[in-house]
């Protein structure tokens, strides 16, 4: 952009007409780098600690009372504002003029004003799309005496370089990789770890096929879900080429299929199919009552998806047709850095971005022995065993299909996870169709009448979790580490389960 070194040093430090006015042919942001300081903020704002190395006055001692706010507490007061009040009072002063700029603001803002079908153009950036400003234009207002680490923190965020997260990964967390596996190793020895198949999904017409381009041609009218917008796939694709969001908005829908009029499975024509290795999938028996299975996720380089066990406590496969993404993941009893989980499991706390996360808690979680991590390429699929904590990063833009299921293992344990999720998380249960008031019940009752042994299976585990173990005194008291009480601590079912109770 074109800087005006004069124009912060004169006076009252205002904004000049001339500036709002003056739109300057938007220069293109750097490509993502190492992190540094210098990272270009558009408006030039710079990191809070480099404001003890300039001397000239500072932007912010001339906002007035607003000087007495935190730069938090600032950027939470202007999320109250509304479409006209938040550009009029960033026309006041330049320091405000930056924090009204603020994208994230303008997010907002964008969702508040279009809850329907988005039928305008995608404009680079949410204040742009939302003021509809002129193509690849913006204010040159020059803000490089404007010093905030809240403003500049996301464009660090946005620019870092995430190969140096997926890189050097220590010999003992790699995620295990395999050309591909038969259903029967994959029951016996594989439901409950992440692995890779490399050589299970060239056969997909949608491996084959897909890609952005193509998309575009076929579908580029055709509405797709990305978290809270529907948008058509040309919008979303404009976004994806042009968007300066720390966290990109991600594509996941749940309905491609129906939209693309594509088939799914093993019939002729279908465009890709569960791979056998998998196996059955118990919420079959459902039929039209089992929950959301399967998503399309598409989106750009850094997008992805922060720390979360997969829902109603299935398992996942997920096969990359491009693109590559790193994958970090834990089992499901670990705490993971960073993460906070409330006392039911039911709310996962990850206030971070994925790069904050990346850039504060990386290192640390790569310590724990539990830590597993890996790059799925494209052409590779991906398990994610059932309770599993997982982080999944975009190194490129690319295009995913994920798949939920409820594997059939030899030793009942997955179905007896769900089995319990389903009966004693009720609250925390989703993607059943609302006429599905007792998922627990419903499935039960079905799996009475097809699968009879692994029912009575799945339940006998159940029982036995949920029954207090007796202890005799002396066991409950006598534990130390080396020697652990009887019961106490154990791996075992994996979730959630509170440690058994003394009774
Ligand atoms: O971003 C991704 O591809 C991972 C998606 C995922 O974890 C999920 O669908 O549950
Ligand atoms: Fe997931």
């Amino acid at each position: 952009m074109t800087v005006h070194h004069s124009s912060h040093h004169d006076g009252l430090n205002r904004v000049t007409a001339h500036e709002v006015l003056n739109h300057s042919a938007e220069t293109k942001l750097p490509e993502r780098t190492a992190v540094s300081a210098s990272t270009t903020h558009p408006l030039g704002v710079l990191p809070l600690g480099n404001k003890f190395f300039f001397h000239g006055p500072e932007a912010r001692s001339f906002c007035g009372t607003f000087q007495r706010f935190p730069e938090e507490m600032l950027s939470l007061f202007l999320e109250y504002l509304d479409l006209k009040s938040l550009p009029m009072l960033g026309y006041t002063c330049r320091y405000l003029y930056a924090f009204a700029y603020d994208d994230a603001l303008w997010k907002s803002l964008f969702l508040e004003a279009n809850t329907g079908r988005f039928e305008g153009k995608w404009l680079g950036s949410w204040r742009s799309t939302v003021l509809e400003l002129p193509a690849g234009q913006r204010p040159n207002i020059d803000c490089s005496n404007v010093f905030s680490d809240v403003l500049h923190r996301p464009f660090v965020c946005r620019y870092v370089d995430l190969e140096q997260f997926a890189s050097n990964i220590p010999k003992r967390s790699q995620i295990r990789k395999f050309k591909n596996l038969s259903y029967e190793e994959f029951a016996e020895n594989w439901t409950e770890q992440p692995f890779v198949l490399t050589e299970c999904i060239q056969e997909w017409p949608a491996y084959v096929s897909w890609s952005m381009e193509e998309i575009l041609r076929r579908y580029g009218d055709v509405d797709f879900r990305a978290e809270a917008v529907d948008w058509p796939f040309s919008t979303y694709y404009e976004y994806m080429k042009n968007t300066n969001d720390e966290s990109p908005l991600y594509l996941f829908d749940k309905k491609f299929a129906e939209k693309m009029g594509i088939t799914v499975g093993h019939e002729k024509g279908a465009a890709y199919w569960t791979p056998d290795c998998f196996g059955p999938d118990l919420f079959d028996v459902l039929g039209g009552d089992r929950p959301a299975r399967r998503w399309l996720i598409i989106g750009p380089e850094g997008s992805g998806s922060t720390f979360h066990k997969d829902p109603n406590a299935t398992s996942a496969w997920n096969a990359v047709l491009s693109g590559r993404k790193y994958w970090i993941m834990f089992p499901p009893s670990v705490s993971v850095p960073g993460v906070f989980v409330s006392r039911d499991g039911g709310e996962v706390t990850s206030p971070l971005s994925i790069a904050e996360w990346l850039l504060q808690f990386h290192e640390e979680a790569r310590q724990l022995p539990e830590c597993v991590e890996g790059i799925c390429e494209a052409g590779e699929i991906l398990h994610v065993p059932s309770g599993w904590w997982h982080l999944v990063v975009n190194l490129e833009s690319g295009i995913a299909l994920t798949q939920n299921f409820v594997p059939k293992s030899p030793s009942c344990r997955h179905l007896s996870d769900v089995l319990s999720f389903l009966k004693d998380k009720p609250d925390q249960v989703t993607g059943f169709k609302s006429d599905v008031e007792d998922p627990y019940g419903r499935f039960v009752d079905r799996l009475r009448e097809t699968h009879p042994e692994v029912l009575g299976k799945a339940l006998e585990i159940l029982e036995k979790r949920s029954a207090p173990k007796k202890r005799t005194w002396s066991e409950a008291v006598g534990g130390n580490k080396d020697e652990p009480s009887g019961g106490g601590f154990s791996f075992g079912f994996g979730s959630d389960v509170d440690d058994e109770e003394i009774p």
